[in-house]
């Protein structure tokens, strides 16, 4: 589904992360996938039924959005796609802990906090994914934009402030140094979420359509229940990795009669089917 990124390549793009804040990787989504998953998110999109004004809880400024939440539990691709290899190369060295001692160092420790569809609506103000801004070199959490159509300041891009994650500050939403990040389809941008970052007005009539994958460190609570909700149909053909990737592995105990741990490795699965 990804391409597979040579060691140079990679090792540029991680540089970037940690000086920047964010990195594009190129062609990333192989064409043929990118197809199938715009192709899904705009079918699971004609599904909903309720128009996105209409979502209980909704800021304001995402009433033009277009959006479809939670893909893991609509279908299994969605997780096939954020459990690639490719991609979990540059996740492990971000955000694994080193001390999860529960899996093999060699596997993914973090989890999944929110896994979205947007096309841009009204502009997006700059904000950070991390909800706290602090300083240091480790990120708690890193956003992944996989670019489904082609994105440009006109319809609706995503913008940063580049260096900005290692501020320690809040956004100042009156920042008109902005980079707008041009982007094909097939492109995919990742980020630390401490970066200021928001997106530009969408004035066409067309839909930007891109997919926005918040991995965090497995402690962070997520921001839909995904365990809950993924149906038994889809659940039933997930690999271990895959569920602990969407939180199975991190469900905090009900009392210390279950378990005294939140941090567990595979064999806590063996129950959920
Ligand atoms: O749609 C985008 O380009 C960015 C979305 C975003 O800012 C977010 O998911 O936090």
């Amino acid at each position: 589904m990804l391409k597979k990124i040579n060691k140079t390549e990679f090792k540029q793009h991680l540089k970037n992360i940690h000086v920047f804040g964010f990195t594009k990787v190129n062609n990333f989504i192989l064409p043929k996938f990118r197809k199938i998953l715009l192709d899904r998110v705009v079918k699971e999109h004609k599904k909903i039924g309720i128009e996105t004004k209409d979502l209980k809880g909704l800021p304001a400024r995402d009433k033009k959005d277009l959006r479809v939440y939670n893909l893991p539990e609509r279908n299994k691709i969605f997780t096939d796609l954020i459990s690639n290899n490719n991609l979990e190369k540059f996740l492990k060295p971000l955000i694994n802990d080193p001390y999860y001692r529960m899996l093999p160092k060699n596997l993914p420790n973090y989890i999944v906090g929110s896994f979205t569809a947007r096309s841009s609506g009204y502009k997006l103000d700059l904000h950070i994914d991390s909800m706290f801004p602090f300083q240091g070199s480790i990120p708690i959490s890193i956003l992944v934009l996989f670019v489904l159509e082609d994105m440009n300041e006109k319809n609706g891009a995503t913008v940063v402030v580049p260096g900005s994650h290692l501020s320690g500050n809040y956004t100042d939403r009156e920042l008109k140094n902005v980079k707008t990040i041009t982007a094909n389809k097939g492109d995919v941008l990742i980020l630390d979420s401490r970066i200021w970052h928001g997106t530009t007005e969408n004035k066409t009539k067309k839909s930007r359509w891109l997919m926005n994958v918040l991995f965090t460190q497995w402690w962070l609570k997520q921001q839909v229940n995904i365990t809950e909700t993924i149906p038994k149909n889809i659940l039933s053909k997930l690999s271990n990795k895959q569920k602990q990737i969407l939180g199975y592995c991190s469900i905090p105990p009900n009392s210390e009669r279950e378990r005294v741990n939140t941090k567990c490795g595979y064999d806590i699965l063996k129950n959920i089917k």
